[in-house]
């Protein structure tokens, strides 16, 4: 499991937070999640394999939000 932080835009309440927190964490190789909006960043607990990097951004674009 490896630990990836990545800054998040276009949260603004907790539906968001809420919504972006169920999209990560229902995501196959993802093990945990943690969505904040201040700071607007998600820190999610992923198997690298299985939930590279690049899938995490894509489902924060496809939740409507933009990875920074
Ligand atoms: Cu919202």
């Amino acid at each position: 499991m490896e630990t990836t932080r990545i800054a998040v835009e276009g949260m603004t309440c907790q539906g968001c937070v809420n919504s972006l927190t169920r999209a990560l964490k229902s995501t196959p190789g993802v093990q945990s999640a943690t969505v904040t909006l201040e700071p607007a960043q998600a820190s999610i607990e992923h198997d690298p394999l299985a939930a590279p990097v690049d899938a995490l951004r894509a489902v924060i674009a496809d939740a409507g939000f933009e990875a920074r």
